[in-house]
């Protein structure tokens, strides 16, 4: 981990760190209330809670382009809004509603829209990690210089299929970057007990890529550490593995799994809460006043409430419209 998060902060625009600011409450607001209304009954399905984790997402996407690609996890609200899902869309889509962003036939998991550059969403672990590499594919062979990037936890690096993506990506050197979010957890195996590697970013030697530890709590860290990856995708010279280290504050769905996890342990992780860090950080440099933040958090409550709103006054899918989407040959 070798940035220091305030010694970095002066190369970057005071829009860029606003942006952040904005990105990591928006996703622990929309979470918080995610929470709530699943424990009311109110969103169908499963959904697991980002909280704790908003520096990667947000720090990742703020050093793309709107037209670079993400593919996201089960896990995957924090990256969905990071890269610019509208949180209307996002929240009627949980709610299983028409407008949602894949109609409300996807749900919580799936959440996609091209537009802003999210391709694809799997709850398979490791599901997106080809899949990725096959965007990537797409990209060098048409030309064009977008960076790929996929999102996927501590769990999903003892599949073979990132194995196997990092191997291909490598030898092809394509334009993707593999962010593994290590929140320590696969739901509640400790990756020391599934990890045979010393470090997560040590397996990126296997495929003669750079493999990289980032404190995935200091979203200047992990956006100054992606820019560098995007600017070696974009050169042709291939992908790289960022380890984001970083603490999952809820379960890892809705569902309270038993005591797997020291009470401290989670504490020292709260403690080091990524938005607040950032908050500190803004206001001892004397970036912006107080109020400056407390204008984006008000903002944010509002369009909080107002995507729940959205998606509860939204039409419900009948099987007609299902139907239209199901492939028959
Ligand atoms: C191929 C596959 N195996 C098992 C599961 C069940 N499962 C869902 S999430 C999960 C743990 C994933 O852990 P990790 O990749 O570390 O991501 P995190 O949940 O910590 O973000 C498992 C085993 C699955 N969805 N897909």
């Amino acid at each position: 981990m070798g940035l220091n998060m305030s010694s970095s902060i002066s190369e970057i625009s005071k829009e860029v760190l606003l942006d952040m600011y904005y990105k990591m409450i928006l996703i622990r607001r929309f979470e918080e209330k995610v929470v709530e209304l699943y424990r009311a009954g109110e969103i169908p399905g499963i959904a697991h809670g980002y909280i704790g984790e908003e520096a990667v997402a947000v720090g990742v996407c703020s050093a793309l382009r709107k037209d670079d690609y993400i593919l996201s996890t089960h896990r995957g609200h924090g990256h969905s809004l990071a890269k610019g899902i509208h949180p209307r869309y996002l929240m009627a889509e949980l709610f299983g509603r028409k407008t949602g962003v894949c109609k409300g036939i996807g749900g919580s998991m799936h959440s996609t829209e091209p537009e802003v550059g999210v391709i694809f969403s799997s709850a398979i672990v490791g599901g997106n990690i080809p899949i990725a590499v096959g965007v990537a594919l797409a990209m060098k062979m048409q030309r064009r210089d977008n960076v790929v990037v996929s999102f996927f936890g501590d769990g999903a690096t003892n599949t073979g299929a990132f194995h196997e993506a990092l191997n291909l990506a490598s030898i092809w050197k394509l334009p993707v970057i593999f962010v593994c979010e290590n929140n320590f957890y696969a739901i509640s195996t400790h990756v020391s007990r599934s990890v045979a590697a010393k470090e997560i970013a040590d397996r990126a030697v296997a495929y003669n890529i750079p493999g990289k530890v980032v404190d995935g709590n200091d979203v200047i860290e992990v956006y100054k550490t992606t820019l560098e990856a995007v600017e070696r995708a974009r050169r042709g010279e291939g992908p790289t593995l960022i380890e984001a280290r970083t603490y999952r504050w809820l379960d890892h769905g809705m569902y309270y799994l038993g005591p797997y996890r020291p009470k401290e342990e989670v504490e020292a992780w709260k403690q080091r809460c990524p938005i607040k860090r950032l908050k500190d950080l803004l206001l001892s440099k004397g970036i912006v006043a107080e109020d400056v933040l407390v204008n984006i958090e008000r903002r944010v409550e509002e369009e909080i409430e107002d995507a729940v709103k959205f998606a509860r006054e939204s039409e419900e899918p009948d099987l007609d419209f299902v139907k239209q989407f199901v492939y028959v040959r």
